[in-house]
């Protein structure tokens, strides 16, 4: 495929002083100082057997380490399996195996977790804070991405109940960041701040964008409102991505507060945004722009645009400039599922079957206003989402069709003042079970991230199903009230 020069060994040479990563104490590394550490981190992997191609997987918080390795991870053309920091071991076990990764890597605080992970597996835990950075090495770095070589793999959840990896080319992420600047432009001084975890798209497209840019990001360990809150206030922050969730407690923080002018983008995504939500914003004169993406698009596909950020309010824009967008439906403005095309949408899935023809079908409902402005109404994928984390139904179905005792499970989302949707499974027993609600629980506790666990049980008779017997996880709410408990 294409190539381009290494993006950070541009960086470093076209901005070597600018800083690249702040992080909240005030400490910055430049990108040339990134360039040298990445690829000493690089030459160290190396010597550990990370060869061009393999599949390394890393488990860790947000830090700038977690650049390092990203950019080490580049030089020498692997491909990093990111997993997410809430999963428990036997969720990540499947995520190695799945992914047949090779090598592992781990930051302190995911020791335990990483090592219950492999205990039936023929791979090792690396612990990052461990590996030995080598300034030189007999191997040799990449001095070229090739725009076509698989670069990270994430999980996303497929409809049958397994997670399946996304992969991402180079070519993905260096479009998704071009196209966004295309949209939002860039500034001499802009500043990114990143709360979101790196191992999902909107996170990690923020480092990309740093180094595609040349554009300093400052790196929240994790979430926390007024941490966000004062960056934006005293720390010359231009652009921060949220979820619905992180804005609302922002919200909360503000108070009757404004923030500074020169603060021009609060990009918010993830997820459904309820309207009492954008009118608030509107109202503090708060710049959020809407942005509609997933996993699949390497994060921003479609975004509000700076012009009509108030005066479309409500709508995720139109799709960004190398991108299609259109709506499968029959008459123009009518609610059809959202379909997409372009150089930031993932070839697809890892060891799957390959998707046939151009076009991502996204599972997501929409429609067009007479402008051509995207309004994301409505899910056809059965998936719920809790503070912007993915659950899928049939996942946590199988775990509970797992405990003994149990017949037939469904799980469906329920609105949730916090988390916008959290889910609640409904269980038919087998004749005689006696279980408990806290068996139930305990049981995905153990087996399931903690968002993915059910909030709530409903005991009923009978699984609501179609006439080809298929469960119909719409009608769930309806059927635990005949039921009773
Ligand atoms: C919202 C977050 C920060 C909440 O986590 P918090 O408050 O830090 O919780 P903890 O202190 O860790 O735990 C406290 C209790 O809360 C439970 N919990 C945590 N998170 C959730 C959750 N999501 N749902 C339900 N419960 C949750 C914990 O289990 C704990 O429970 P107890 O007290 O009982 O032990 C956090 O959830 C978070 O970071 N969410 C966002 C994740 C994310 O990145 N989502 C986006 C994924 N999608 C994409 O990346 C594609 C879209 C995209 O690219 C994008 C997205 C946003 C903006 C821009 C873009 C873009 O296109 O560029
Ligand atoms: P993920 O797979 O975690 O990347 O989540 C992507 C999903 O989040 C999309 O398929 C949508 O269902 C949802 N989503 C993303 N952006 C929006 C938006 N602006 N409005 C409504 N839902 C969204
Ligand atoms: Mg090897
Ligand atoms: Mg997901």
């Amino acid at each position: 495929g294409e190539r381009i020069p290494h993006w950070l060994d541009k960086q470093a040479a076209l901005n070597p002083l600018r800083t690249a990563i702040e992080i909240t104490d005030g400490k910055t590394i430049s990108f040339s100082e990134l360039r040298e550490e990445s690829r000493k981190m690089a030459y160290a992997l190396m010597d550990n057997g990370v060869e061009h191609g393999d599949h390394v997987a890393f488990l860790a918080s947000n830090s700038t380490m977690y650049a390092v390795f990203i950019h080490a991870v580049s030089y020498i053309g692997a491909v990093a399996v990111l997993l997410n920091t809430r999963l428990v071991s036997k969720e990540i076990t499947y995520q190695l195996t799945d992914a047949h990764v090779s090598h592992f890597y781990v930051d302190g605080s995911h020791m335990q977790v990483a090592m219950d992970s492999v205990k039936e597996l023929d791979l090792d835990v690396h612990r990052l804070e461990h590996v030995e950075e080598k300034k030189e090495s007999a191997h040799e770095l990449q001095a070229d991405l090739d725009l076509d070589d698989v670069y990270t793999m994430m999980y996303t959840s497929g409809t049958t109940g397994n997670p399946k990896a996304v992969m991402h080319t180079y070519g993905n992420h260096w479009h998704s960041a071009v196209a966004s600047a295309l949209n939002l432009g860039t500034q001499e001084k802009d500043k990114w701040l990143n709360c979101l975890p790196l191992f999902h798209v909107g996170g990690f497209s923020i480092l990309m964008k740093s180094v595609v840019y040349g554009m300093p990001i400052m790196l929240l360990e994790k979430f926390d409102a007024r941490q966000v809150h004062e960056a934006i206030m005293e720390k010359g922050i231009t652009h921060v991505s949220v979820v619905t969730v992180m804005l609302q407690r922002l919200l909360e923080v503000l108070e009757d507060g404004r923030y500074p002018g020169y603060f021009r983008c609060m990009l918010l995504g993830g997820g459904p945004v309820p309207e009492v939500l954008l009118n608030k914003t509107s109202a503090k004169g708060i710049p959020v722009f809407q942005t509609y993406g997933m996993t699949e698009t390497s994060s921003q596909i479609a975004t509000l645009s700076p012009e009509f950020a108030f005066s479309k309010l409500g709508s995720a824009g139109k799709a960004l400039s190398p991108a299609h967008l259109y709506i499968d439906c029959t008459e123009s403005g009518e609610v059809g599922e959202i379909i997409v095309r372009g150089p930031m949408v993932s070839k697809g899935y890892y060891n799957r079957p390959e998707r046939e023809g151009e076009y991502l079908r996204t599972g997501d409902l929409g429609f067009e206003d007479e402008d051509g402005f995207l309004y994301v109404v409505d899910r056809v994928k059965d998936v719920i989402i809790s503070g912007g984390e993915n659950i899928y139904p049939a996942e946590v179905e199988s775990v509970l069709l797992s405990l003994p005792g149990v017949r037939e499970a469904g799980v469906a989302g329920r609105p949730d003042e916090r988390w916008g949707e959290v889910p609640a499974a409904y269980i038919v027993t087998e004749d005689g079970a006696r279980l408990t609600e806290k068996e139930v629980m305990d049981w995905c506790r153990e087996r399931l991230a903690k968002y993915k666990c059910p909030k709530e049980v409903h005991w009923i008779d009978e699984i609501p199903r179609n006439a080809s017997n298929k469960l119909v996880r719409r009608r769930l709410s309806s059927s635990s009230i005949q039921g009773g408990d």
